[in-house]
């Protein structure tokens, strides 16, 4: 078997993948003139404290939104709404991170929607492992890049970003490494996006019900009644592995993974590798 790497091996694996987004230079977005903001997603501002709010359904009673809010960045994901739902998952929102589904399909409303509208975004579309940003652009997992082009010419500072691809393979093999079976070349979910980029952008970083406590139910999201395990526990996303890496990271106590429902993991500015 391989070797377990260690908790401090995983973190420098993470330290080491920067967080790299499309910029306005680079071909072919230059080409057909992506109005794409000048500099990374919210000028690269550094935060204490930041709130990663997983979709589950297991936040549902959680009263969790006063503690969530408390934090100086929160990121959430795709569509998941704070209406009506704030008792357990607070109001403020500061990043989305969006599949390019959510960008792309017209249910979505991405560019009417106001989920969308004052808030930073960073969107994710998997290209092929070896793929460049021309062929991505040719042949993309969900048509995305016409509404991201128009949603840029359409939002006054507009503060939007394409994570360059290469990162989602980077990010997978960080998985494959401290997994001993071999998975699937799928991308890592939304949630191990936001993970990584959070542990870029603070000094701590609270990721709430992604590994799951003892509220966990077949609930896919708090805010739909679908019932469906794969979304906490993964089909398509290698999603068992990134929780349980996750979970090998945290610093804080069993109360407040499974009782209170999240863990704490140190932000990466915070390592010596
Ligand atoms: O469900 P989704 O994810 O939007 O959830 C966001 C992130 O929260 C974590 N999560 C969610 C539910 C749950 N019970 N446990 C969890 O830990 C996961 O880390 C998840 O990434 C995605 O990752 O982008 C995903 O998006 C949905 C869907 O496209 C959007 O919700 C828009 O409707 C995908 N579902 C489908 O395509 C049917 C899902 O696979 C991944």
């Amino acid at each position: 078997p391989k070797n377990a790497l260690s908790k401090h091996d995983v973190m420098c694996a993470l330290k080491r993948i920067k967080v790299n987004t499309v910029t306005k230079r680079d071909e072919p977005f230059a080409r057909y003139d992506f109005q794409i903001p000048e500099g990374p997603l919210q000028d690269g501002t550094f935060y204490n404290t930041c709130a990663v709010v997983s979709s589950a359904g297991a936040l549902l009673g959680s009263r969790l939104g006063d503690f969530i809010d408390s934090h100086d960045m929160v990121l959430r994901f795709n569509n998941a709404p704070t209406d009506n739902y704030t008792d357990d998952v607070g109001s403020k929102t500061t990043f989305r991170i969006l599949n390019s589904q959510v960008v792309s399909k017209p249910e979505y409303k991405f560019l009417e929607d106001p989920l969308y509208k004052g808030v930073s975004i960073m969107i994710w579309d998997p290209a092929n492992y070896s793929s460049t940003l021309e062929e991505w652009y040719n042949h993309p997992d969900f048509p995305l890049f016409p509404v991201y082009k128009k949603f840029l010419e359409e939002t006054p500072n507009a503060d939007a970003h394409l994570l360059n691809p290469q990162v989602l393979w980077s990010l997978w093999s960080v998985l494959q490494n401290v997994s001993p079976y071999r998975l699937r070349r799928n991308p890592p979910s939304s949630g191990f996006i936001g993970l990584w980029f959070s542990l870029n952008r603070c000094r701590r970083v609270r990721v709430f019900e992604y590994v799951p406590s003892t509220r966990a139910s077949r609930r896919c999201h708090y805010y739909a009644h679908r019932d469906d395990v794969a979304c906490t526990f993964g089909a398509w996303h290698p999603l068992a592995q990134e929780k349980a890496l996750a979970e090998t990271l945290r610093n804080n106590s069993d109360i407040d993974a499974f009782q209170r429902g999240f863990i704490d993991i140190s932000g990466l500015a915070t390592i010596q590798c």
